[in-house]
Formats: C-alpha cells, sequence, structure tokens
C-alpha cells in the first residue's frame, strides 16, 4: 500500500507537471483529490490493513495529499500568471504611437483677412464690427443714396421690412461709429455683406468686405495715395506698379478705383487680367461732404478718405482661384491647400 502511495505520488506529480491550461489542471485534481479520485479509493484499502500499520499509512496518505495540493496551487498561479501575460500583451496600447488626428487649420478667406487686418493694425487703424441686419438709413440715406437712386433698386437688396435690410456694404458700421465718436477715426471694417444676386463664379448672394475709414483734419487725396499705395505693396509685393483711375460711388468725391499690375504677367496682358495689364483690387474716395454732415461732423472743418474691397476677389487673384463657389461649398479638397 505505502508502494501504491508513492507511485500514485509520482503520477500526479507527473500530470500535474504537464498540464497546459487550468482546466486540464482542474480535472486531474479531481482525478487524484475527488471524492472518486485514487487517493480516497486507495484509502478505502486501509480497511485491509493491520491496525499498527495504519497510523505510518495514514501519516504517509495526509503528507502526499499535502504534496499533491501544494503542486498543484502553484502550478495553478503558474497557469493564472500566463494567461494574464498573454492577455496583457494582446490588450497592449503604446500610449507614445502618434495619431492621426487631423488638426484643422484657417479658411483662405479668413487667411487674407488676417493679413489685411494685420498690415492695417501696422498702420495705427482699429478693427470695428457692426450688425448684419441694417436699417436702412444707416445702409442707403445716410450714405447719400437717396431713396430714388440706381444702387437702391429692390433687386439688388435683401428687405426684411419697409426700413429693415440686410446690409449690402459694411459702410453703415463706418457711419455709426463717425456718429459715436469724435476725430480722428481710422478704422477697418471686415464683415459679410447680401445682395440679391444670383450665384455664379463671380457672384454669390453673401460674400465679404472690408472697409476702411480716415477722418480728421487736413486730411487729403495725398494721404488716402499714401496709404493704399503702401497697403497694396505689403500685401500683394514690392514690385507691384499701382494706378488710380477715376470712378464714382454716391458717398465719395472724387471716386477712384485702384489697379495693380497683373500677378500672372506682370502687366504684359494675359486672360487673368483680360489682356489690360491690370486688376482692380478696391475702391476709394474723399468722404462726401453730405456724409460727413449726416454723421454730425462740419465738412469744412473735418475730411476723409475712405475705401472698400471684395474679400472673396482679393483671395480669388491673391491664390489663383478661378470660381467664387469654392469658398463656400467647403469640400476639403479645396480647404485643404492653403
Ligand atoms: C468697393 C468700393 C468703397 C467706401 C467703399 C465709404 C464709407 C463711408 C464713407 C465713404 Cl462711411 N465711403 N466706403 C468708399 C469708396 C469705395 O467700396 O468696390 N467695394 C467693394
Amino acid at each position: 500500500m505505502r508502494e501504491e502511495l508513492l507511485n500514485m505520488r509520482e503520477e500526479a506529480l507527473h500530470d500535474i507537471e504537464k498540464a497546459r491550461d487550468l482546466k486540464e489542471l482542474n480535472d486531474i485534481r479531481i482525478k487524484y483529490l475527488g471524492k472518486k479520485g485514487k487517493l480516497t479509493a486507495i484509502l478505502r484499502g486501509m480497511a485491509n490493513l493491520r491496525p499498527e500499520e495504519r497510523p505510518a499509512i495514514g501519516k504517509l496518505a495526509n503528507e502526499i495529499k499535502e504534496v499533491i495540493e501544494e503542486e498543484f496551487s502553484k502550478k495553478s498561479n503558474e497557469l493564472k500568471e500566463i494567461v494574464k501575460n498573454e492577455r496583457l500583451k494582446r490588450e497592449e496600447i503604446d500610449v507614445t504611437i502618434p495619431s492621426k488626428v487631423a488638426i484643422g487649420h484657417k479658411h483662405p478667406l479668413t487667411l487674407v483677412l488676417d493679413e489685411i487686418k494685420q498690415i492695417f493694425l501696422g498702420l495705427g487703424y482699429e478693427i470695428v464690427e457692426g450688425p448684419e441686419i441694417e436699417l436702412d438709413y444707416y445702409n442707403f440715406e445716410a450714405l447719400n443714396i437717396p431713396k430714388d437712386h440706381p444702387a437702391r433698386d429692390m433687386q439688388d437688396t435683401f428687405y426684411i421690412t419697409e426700413d429693415i435690410l440686410l446690409r449690402t456694404h459694411t459702410s453703415p458700421v463706418q457711419v455709426r461709429t463717425m456718429e459715436r465718436r469724435k476725430p480722428p477715426i481710422k478704422v477697418i471694417v471686415p464683415g459679410r455683406v447680401y445682395r440679391s444676386d444670383e450665384v455664379d463664379a463671380t457672384h454669390s448672394p453673401v460674400f465679404h468686405q472690408v472697409e476702411g475709414l480716415l477722418v480728421g483734419k487736413n486730411v487729403t487725396m495725398a494721404d488716402l495715395k499714401g496709404t493704399l499705395i503702401t497697403f497694396a505693396k505689403m500685401f500683394y509685393g514690392e514690385e507691384r506698379k499701382v494706378r488710380f483711375r477715376p470712378s464714382y460711388f454716391p458717398f465719395t468725391e472724387p471716386s477712384a478705383e485702384m489697379d495693380i499690375s497683373c500677378i500672372a504677367c506682370n502687366g504684359k496682358g494675359c486672360r487673368v487680367c483680360s489682356y489690360t495689364g491690370w486688376l482692380e483690387i478696391l475702391g476709394c474716395g474723399m468722404v462726401h461732404p453730405n456724409v460727413l454732415r449726416n454723421s454730425g461732423y462740419d465738412p469744412e472743418e473735418l475730411t476723409g478718405f475712405a475705401f472698400g474691397m471684395g474679400l472673396e476677389r482679393i483671395a480669388m487673384l491673391k491664390y489663383g482661384i478661378s470660381d467664387m463657389r469654392l469658398f463656400f461649398e467647403n469640400d476639403l479638397r479645396f480647404l485643404e491647400q492653403f
């Protein structure tokens, strides 16, 4: 019986050693230590032993049981450790791997506006904004555009009521600024403006303007020219030629259009400049005496100049974009190029 016990011990330890997973190990435990297990079976045979042999065999059986249990528990911990390590390996996350989060960037119109703002801030201008829903008075009347003026054609404007409309330019903000403050005034006014236009490559019912206004004592056309030539060269490059052509706006007198030598052909003439060598980039003029009077200023005492440009047009010329609709479609293939 002693022999039997020792053999079983060897067999059990060997089986435990070979177990490959917890399920197998548990089956081995049942095989040896379970109610119907081998150890139990051997111990049943104790009844046939002589009484004086029983204590020694009983002691050995208990020792063997303990050894098997100890080995079983060691092996069980080993297998659990292996399972845990495999799982850790499988679920490993390397937090140092660079993630491919797409970082957004500025819209081309914002890029161009930022650059324009920076130039005028450098020249001592202040940036002012105002309402997109305006009174007829500020959008037209105060700007020397009376009720019967052709620029007031209903087709060119979105009216909300008789007196309230979507602004067609940012000039009403300048009028409001003049009303509120004493000169000198030196502001640029960027913003969204509205016209009742059909969408095409060069028109949109919503677009953006940057206007500027300077009012003070002894302000002349020379100040206007100096300022706008400086702007054109800072924005488009020192080598650009600049010219002023006479024009008409109801709110300025005299009025002019400013051109730069074509950035595509350098003035030789090409499709971009319609073979003229020049690109029109803004309108400007000396503030009309009626506009100064409407804002509470005495035109005998104060004068000023003003200018306005379309942001979309400026951006199209700068980046060589041929269709204005691209700015508003938000197609990433377009936006990601800037
Ligand atoms: C253009 C031309 C212009 C102005 C805007 C202005 C504003 C006040 C008084 C006088 Cl409050 N003038 N603004 C003057 C001349 C031209 O814009 O082609 N814009 C896209």
